[in-house]
């Protein structure tokens, strides 16, 4: 088919920023006259001549607007010069599937169409994401000169009559303007299953699933929360690991996501929670809407915290024949995260590395050769097979983990804290506060925190006592090519090791999220209740940042 280019006159949008990982702004804001063709030109030009003639990936996790926007961003890229898309059937690609596909395809880079954990549906979330060549989510650099742009586009460039068939796989030619324009629709699961198969041992992990290996299957509930990861799960779990057919739920991805918040943590997945707390159940795992996230339980609910999940996975790495190949190199673990997995790579003799908040920082470690598992508090865990975090990979990973202690989740983390001691840890998110005040809170905890005569203070809440030891707001230096990011959170550290964590949310698409972050280390004491464990830190926190006097709010909407 011949095809023609047109340039658009536009004018710009405010606040086409990304944030912690994209543009993520209600379907209404992406629906605007030209809202969406502005925000894809920028992410094109922010690179330059090279995107002319290049490979790119599309997808995303199926949520309202996709399919719509997979189709002006062909439109787009055609008119743009770039030779060849990659798109996943129906426009669905979970997160970690597109970096997997960019690595493997050795493309220029991803558009990945996704508002992640925030709910969908024409009223609720959407989201616009570029990932670079490495397969990871662009670095501030490059968001930066995208936001930039948009402040002054004046026009882009479209083919309006280009017309694709995403339901059916196939490649689909076009001549645009004189040149080959291809756009190849492909399975969403065929590349990713083929790449956990090179990194777990399948033949194992079916024996055990399917209670070959122990003679009854493994009771397993995997809620895929509508959410993207159902058709992954489904192939993974059922077909190729043969687990019963009741052990996966909530696998038909969904515009709206049926109405749930595709969030995996206590409060979005409690109707997880409830049916492992009732039920027989070895293992429950819930995903997010793009799949990047995880939640593990064990049997009657035993929460495992992101934190110890990272922890405990670094600790028997080597169950993995991935690991086993490629060897391990150093750990990491976003700043709010609690330092568990530290431990194990001192113990280890590996190098642990403290980022920002958000997956784009771990790419260059990853690059570099120095970083081999990482992970957030925020139910993701990832290693560097991809540059995403991967919410399929991580249940595989403590499958295989189960599979080689023979033990259940409970005492696989009763072991861990035995030879590491334990970090008590909880976040509690205040969702949808007004902006200004909450910009306030900051800047006034900031200034109290980094006065000279804030080292040293005592705090006492409930019979206990801390000593601020040092208070700052996190800033990182990239250790391969030495960008900064500065303003990342304010932390107060505590002499015993204990800190405190304030930042506010940037994957929010209206007003502030202000998310507290509490962590306390005990050597012996480990089998305490997280909840009362922390309540004298909940509380100096609290105090210090006058929370509820700046937010109005008395409770957090979630806790973690
Ligand atoms: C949150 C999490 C962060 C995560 C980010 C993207 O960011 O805290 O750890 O990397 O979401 O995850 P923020 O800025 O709202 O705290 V996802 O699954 O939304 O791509
Ligand atoms: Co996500």
């Amino acid at each position: 088919m011949t095809l023609k280019s047109a340039t658009v006159q536009t004018t710009p949008y405010e606040g086409q920023k990304p944030g912690t990982s994209g543009l993520r702004k209600k379907v209404k804001v992406f629906t605007q006259k030209n809202y969406t063709e502005n925000f894809v030109q920028c992410i094109l030009d922010a690179n330059g001549s090279a995107i002319s003639g290049s490979l790119l990936v599309v997808g995303g996790d199926g949520r309202y607007y996709c399919k719509e926007a997979v189709e002006i961003i062909a439109r787009i890229c055609a008119a743009n010069g770039v030779a060849k898309l990659l798109v996943g059937q129906n426009g669905i690609l979970s997160t970690p599937a597109v970096s997997s596909l960019i690595r493997h395809n050795k493309a220029y880079g991803g558009i990945i169409l996704t508002a992640s954990h925030n709910p969908g549906g024409p009223d609720n979330d959407f989201g616009i994401k570029f990932n670079c060549s490495n397969g990871g989510p662009a670095p501030d650099g490059v968001t930066d000169k995208i936001f930039q742009l948009s402040t002054a586009i004046k026009e882009y460039k479209i083919v309006e009559d280009l017309k694709i068939d995403i339901s059916k796989i196939g490649t689909n030619c076009y001549e645009v303007d004189g040149k080959p324009f291809v756009v190849e629709v492909i399975d969403s699961v065929e590349n990713y299953v083929n790449h956990m198969k090179e990194i777990f041992d399948f033949g194992k992990l079916h024996d055990f699933v399917s209670g070959k290996k122990t003679g009854t299957p493994l009771k397993a509930r995997i809620d895929s929360m509508n959410g993207v990861t159902g058709s992954y799960v489904r192939e993974i779990f059922l077909n190729c690991l043969g687990a019963t057919p009741d052990s996966v739920v909530h696998t038909t991805p969904l515009e709206d996501f049926g109405g749930l918040h595709p969030d995996p943590n206590l409060t979005y997945a409690k109707d997880l929670v409830d049916t492992v707390a009732k039920g027989d159940y070895d293992i429950g795992a819930a995903f997010d809407g793009d799949g990047d996230r995880n939640m593990i339980i064990g049997r009657n609910a035993f929460f495992v915290t992101p934190s110890d999940s990272l922890a405990v996975i670094a600790h028997y790495l080597e169950c993995i024949p991935y690991f086993r190949k490629n060897g391990i190199q150093g750990f990491a673990r976003s700043m709010p995260t609690a330092s568990a997995v530290d431990l194990v790579g001192q113990k280890l003799g590996k190098e642990v590395f403290e980022v920002p908040t958000g997956w784009k920082y771990f790419g260059n470690l990853m690059d570099a050769g120095r970083l081999c598992l990482c992970g957030e508090e925020s139910f993701g865990t990832g290693s560097n097979h991809i540059r995403e975090k991967d919410g399929v990979w991580a249940v595989l990973a403590w499958l295989s983990i189960m599979e080689h202690t023979g033990k259940s989740i409970e005492d696989i983390l009763k072991n861990h804290w035995s030879i590491y001691g334990r970090n008590y840890f909880t976040r509690y998110d205040y969702e949808e506060c007004e902006l200004e005040p909450c910009n306030q809170m900051i800047s006034t905890m900031e200034k109290t925190i980094t006065d000279p005569a804030f080292k040293g203070r005592e705090f006492s809440s409930l019979g206990k006592t801390y000593k601020v030891k040092v208070a700052d707001n996190f800033g990182y230096t990239d250790p391969v090519d030495k960008s900064v990011a500065s303003k990342q959170g304010l932390r107060v550290v505590f002499e015993d090791g204990s800190r405190i964590v304030m930042r506010l949310s940037g994957t929010g698409s209206s007003g502030a999220t202000v998310r507290m972050y509490i962590d306390s280390y005990e050597k012996d004491n480990v089998l305490g209740k997280a909840s009362e464990m922390l309540k004298p830190l909940i509380n100096i926190a609290l105090e210090i940042s006058d929370l509820q006097k700046f937010t109005g709010r008395t409770a957090p909407t979630v806790i973690t």
